[in-house]
Formats: C-alpha cells, sequence, structure tokens
C-alpha cells in the first residue's frame, strides 16, 4: 500500500488550500447575502484549470484523475458550498456521461469546452414523479428523421440556469423503460424548443441555483445520443455510472467539511470560557469532538481508498461509492450538530459559518441519491456479494 499523494495533486491541493483561505473565505458571507458569486472569481477557478479537474488532459482536463479531484474537493469544501457546486457540474455529473460513454467525437467536441469552464455542463435526470425512483421519468424522446424531439420537464438541476449545455435523460421506449428504454442525450441550451423555467428558493446552497428545465418540442441532432445509435436505450446505465463517481466525490465534499466544522469547533471551545475555565477542559466536550476527529479520520481513509480503486479499476465501485457517500454524508450532518453544539447560541446567528454549514450538509444526504437509496444499492451489491 503506498499513502503517498502524488505531487503533483499535492501541489494542487496546497494551491487550491491557499485559494480557499484567501479569497473565497473572505467573501463567503457577501456571496451568501448576493446569492451570486462574483465573475471574477468564476474566471479564476477557470484559470486554475478547476473546471476539469479530472477530465483527462487529451480532453483539456488537469487529468488528476478520482483522487485529485476528491483531494481538491476536500479542501474546497471548507468554506461556501456554492464554490465547490460551481465546478462540480463540470467536473463530475455533467461531464461524465460523455467521458464514459460519449463517443470519440463527442468527447473532442464537448469536454475541453466543459474541461476549460468555457462552458458549463448539468445533470438532467429528475422530474416531480422520478427523483429516488429514477427510471420513472417521462420525458419523452421520439426519433423524426434525423433528430429526436424531447418533451418533458426537469427539476432541481444544479446550474441548470447558467449551463450551455445538458446531459439529458430521456424515455425512448415507454415498455422498456429502465432496462432497454432511456436514452441520454447531449443537448445544447440553443437547440430550439430548450427552455429555462422557475428558479428554486432553497434552504441553504445560496450562491448556486437550481432551475427547472423545460423542453417544448426541442429538437436535439440524432448524432447527439450519448455513444451513438448502439446506445440507444441504455441512457439509464450511463446516469447510475455517472452517478456512482458523483456519490464517491460528494462523500468527499462531506468529509471536508465535516474537517472544517471540527476545526472551528476545537478553535471556538478553547477561547469560550464557561464556569471560570475554556469548555475545552470539560470531558464531555472532548469527548464529542475526539468521536468526531476519529470518525473523520476513517471517512478520509474510505474517501481516498474508494478514489484509488476508480481510477484504478474504472468505474466499477458501486457499493464503495453508496458507502463512502452514506458514511461521509451522515458524518457531515453530525459534524455540524456537534459544531452547533458546542458553539452555542453563537452558533445559531447568522454570520458564524456554523450556521451556514448546518443547512448546507443537510443537502448532502439528498442530492445525487439519498442515504436511504445509499443503503438499498450497498444491500443489492453484498447481496449479490455474499451467496
Ligand atoms: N452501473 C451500471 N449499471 C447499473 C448501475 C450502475 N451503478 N445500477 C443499475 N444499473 C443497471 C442495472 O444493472 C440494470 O440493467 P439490466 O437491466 O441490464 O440488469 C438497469 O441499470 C436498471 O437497474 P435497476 O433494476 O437496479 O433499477 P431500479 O429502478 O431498481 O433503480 C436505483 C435503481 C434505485 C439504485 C436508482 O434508481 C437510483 O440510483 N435512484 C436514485 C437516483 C438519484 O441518485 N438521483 C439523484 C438526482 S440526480 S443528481
Amino acid at each position: 500500500m503506498d499513502f503517498q499523494v502524488p505531487e503533483n495533486i499535492q501541489k494542487m491541493k496546497d494551491r487550491v488550500k491557499k485559494f480557499v483561505e484567501e479569497e473565497l473565505e473572505p467573501i463567503s458571507n457577501q456571496v451568501e447575502k448576493e446569492d451570486k458569486i462574483p465573475e471574477e472569481i468564476v474566471q479564476k477557478m477557470r484559470d486554475m484549470g478547476l473546471f476539469g479537474i479530472s477530465i483527462p488532459k487529451e480532453y483539456g482536463g488537469l487529468g488528476l484523475g478520482t483522487l485529485g479531484e476528491c483531494l481538491i474537493y476536500e479542501e474546497l469544501s471548507k468554506t461556501n458550498a456554492c464554490f465547490r457546486t460551481r465546478i462540480g457540474t463540470n467536473n463530475g455529473i455533467g461531464s461524465q456521461g460523455i467521458l464514459i460513454d460519449g463517443t470519440e467525437e463527442q468527447k473532442r467536441k464537448y469536454l475541453p469546452k466543459i474541461a476549460s469552464g468555457e462552458w458549463t455542463a448539468c445533470f438532467a435526470l429528475t422530474e416531480p414523479e422520478a427523483g429516488s425512483d429514477a427510471a420513472n421519468i417521462k420525458t419523452r424522446a421520439e426519433l423524426k428523421g434525423d433528430h429526436f424531439v424531447l418533451n418533458g420537464s426537469k427539476i432541481f438541476i444544479t446550474n441548470g440556469d447558467i449551463a450551455d449545455v445538458a446531459t439529458v435523460f430521456a424515455v425512448t421506449d415507454p415498455e422498456k423503460k429502465a432496462k432497454g428504454g432511456i436514452t441520454a442525450f447531449i443537448v445544447e441550451k440553443t437547440y430550439p424548443g430548450f427552455k429555462v423555467g422557475k428558479l428554486e428558493k432553497k434552504m441553504g446552497l445560496r450562491g448556486s441555483h437550481t432551475a427547472e428545465l423545460i423542453f417544448d418540442n426541442c429538437i436535439v441532432p440524432k448524432e447527439n445520443v450519448i455513444g451513438g445509435d448502439k446506445m440507444i436505450g441504455y441512457g439509464f446505465k450511463t446516469a447510475m455510472k455517472v452517478l456512482d463517481k458523483g456519490r464517491l466525490t460528494m462523500g468527499a465534499c462531506a468529509m471536508g467539511t465535516a474537517q472544517k466544522l471540527l476545526e472551528l469547533s476545537v478553535k471556538f471551545v478553547k477561547q469560550r470560557h464557561q464556569f471560570g475555565r475554556p469548555i475545552a477542559n470539560f470531558q464531555g466536550i472532548q469527548f464529542m469532538l475526539a468521536e468526531l476527529a476519529t470518525e473523520i479520520y476513517a471517512a478520509r481513509q474510505m474517501v481516498y481508498h474508494a478514489a484509488w480503486l476508480r481510477d484504478k479499476l474504472g468505474t466499477s465501485i458501486i457499493k464503495e461509492a453508496s458507502m463512502v457517500k452514506l458514511f461521509c454524508t451522515e458524518l457531515a450532518n453530525k459534524a455540524a450538530r456537534i459544531a452547533l453544539e458546542v458553539h452555542g447560541g453563537e452558533g445559531y446567528i447568522k454570520g458564524c459559518p456554523v450556521e451556514r454549514f448546518y443547512r448546507d450538509v443537510r443537502l448532502t444526504r439528498i442530492y445525487e441519491g439519498t442515504s436511504e437509496i445509499q443503503k438499498l444499492v450497498i444491500a443489492r451489491e453484498i447481496f449479490k456479494e455474499y451467496n
């Protein structure tokens, strides 16, 4: 076993740590208030190559692999979650369908624009009646000559309002559904019939927008089926493969946030005095933080190991990705609860990072598959494994 982080990844991680501390954290509350990331910060992210961390170099990315992406997300998640989310869809769910199952032509056409951040990409799967039951999508795609016509709508699409290109899942055979009847399409925002619907007002994650996408007789060229003709009907598998990676990297984000919450808590309890001494002197406080630090240590090993496995084995980390997401996102929520507990009244006041993290981490247990969905996937995998 080699626990050494490759030098190129470590360098980038250190650079991102500095960027977070010097440029992102100082504007965290401003972004929260304005619900918008300043354009100059987005440009700096582009200049650093943050929109294509694990996209291979041949397609314009940094080529740092899943491990690189996880380590960078770990740092980037120690500040307002919207910054990571801004680059998240390009690195993850918005590009991975093309990268994993796309044709060479599709990769060459779209990935460089996505990796450079020139274009924003998003992933459109969820619908009003298809959240956890993703196979129940109703958006329809019908072949008419040399193009498909898409009709339907998607909800809760991260970066949907600013996306230039979307990976859209639609039903091409209603009889077969997930088993040969769902197809993945690359849809550009300029295609006729593509519209952005309403923007959601959320509990947290301000600075990152969540939109409805509407397809009203939307014309999509036949060559934009991800993977080409042979992949018509196999889009559900593409979606699942994309989500496997998404779940792993989401775990990395949650783990980074948990670490930040631990650090904030330790600093706070050392300087906060009650009953004539720092509250850090009380065992009740010490035990909570010691337990949290131990679980973060375990979480970090899981993330790094699963990332290493994916880089080495390709995409077959279904079970591990769900385990990482389940463990790390539950842990981040526990960390937020403990941080709020030790900060007392101060942690409940707007402007305190703990208050923001408390709301933002709740989403990590929902998107890219709820904790219950992760348990279902893990159970299915272990039942297959141990006959
Ligand atoms: N990789 C590759 N193929 C996969 C796969 C994976 N990780 N998971 C499932 N598949 C394949 C199955 O093997 C099956 O193919 P075959 O018919 O050839 O056997 C097909 O996809 C259908 O799978 P399954 O029968 O398991 O589908 P279900 O309807 O039972 O759904 C769950 C599976 C619940 C796991 C899926 O709907 C899911 O992940 N839901 C949550 C969606 C989600 O995370 N949404 C977040 C919003 S998007 S950010």
